[in-house]
């Protein structure tokens, strides 16, 4: 008799005792055949949802937090500690999105265009070339930030003149009518940068760096402490009240080369929002 025809014939003579001994089968054996199938799976499982979680959730985070930490250490080194941290010289409106903010002026949009718009004797605009070439060591720049988008595009040819350069997909800077131009300034030169953040969306702020383009999204994370000189985060104008922020810093160009204005909101510098500075 085979092992099968005996269980069978235990199944006709003693039905009791033949489900006891399947019931052990089940417990016994077949659990143990599927167990290392079941841990394979979960640990496939476990180790997909945990390089998911890394790669989805951790980096960002991690990368978010390094960037910001970045941009407090570069602000930090222009503006000193007030009382209880504050940072003095500006005022503050908090953080937006981790990354402080705040500003120096309250200024009416109205004006700041009227403004933005008269060139010094000592500056010649190119439109053609993009460039504005200065004549002084003694600067005074009114930098203005804002957005171009499809549905916002009337208010960059009503502040500029012109349509932006191809480079600049998303937000610019404009410079006594022109889009990110090229700024071509004498060795040694003082330069008094008064950005004005003339976006009703968003926030921007201004950097000088030698820190050369293509900027990644974290540009901070590219730039990191290399910078002459940084403003917070704007805030975003009002144009219902008619009052825009900004905030005014000084940097001194002391050697020949290439330099860069440098909006460093996540995103900004990599969708074009940047400038060269050519220091002769
Ligand atoms: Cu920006």
């Amino acid at each position: 008799m085979t092992g099968i025809e005996a269980l069978n014939d235990l199944g006709k003579r003693d039905p009791e005792n033949y489900k006891e001994r399947l019931n052990k089968d089940e417990a016994n054996f077949t659990p143990m055949r599927r167990a290392p199938l079941v841990a394979v799976a979960i640990a496939i499982l476990a180790v997909a949802s945990i390089a998911v979680a890394w790669y989805f959730i951790y980096v960002p985070l991690q990368l978010e937090r390094e960037s910001a930490s970045y941009y407090d250490r570069q602000l930090a080194g222009y503006y000193t500690g007030g009382p209880s941290g504050m940072m003095s010289g500006f005022q503050m409106m908090g953080y937006y999105n981790g990354y402080l903010s705040g500003y120096s002026q309250e200024v009416l949009i109205n004006k700041t265009i009227s403004v933005a718009s008269q060139v010094p004797g000592y500056a010649r605009v190119f439109p053609q070339n993009d460039t504005i070439m200065f004549n002084s060591t003694h600067i005074n720049l009114v930098v203005i930030a804002t957005m171009v988008s499809p549905s916002d595009i009337g208010k960059e040819v009503n502040l500029t003149g012109m349509l932006p350069s191809s480079s600049a997909t998303a937000n610019v800077f404009v410079i006594y009518g022109l889009v990110n131009p090229t700024l071509i300034m004498p060795r040694g030169a003082s330069v008094t940068f008064t950005v004005i953040n003339l976006d009703p969306d968003d926030y921007h702020n201004l950097a000088i760096t030698p820190v050369p383009p293509p900027y990644p999204y974290y540009s901070m994370m590219y730039i990191m402490m290399d910078v002459l000189g940084v403003s917070p985060m704007l805030p975003p104008a009002s144009y219902s009240s008619g009052v825009a922020y900004g905030l005014t810093f000084t940097v001194a160009f002391t050697h020949p080369g290439a330099l860069y204005y440098v909006c460093e909101y996540p995103g900004h510098a990599e969708s074009g929002m940047y400038g060269e500075i050519i220091v002769g």
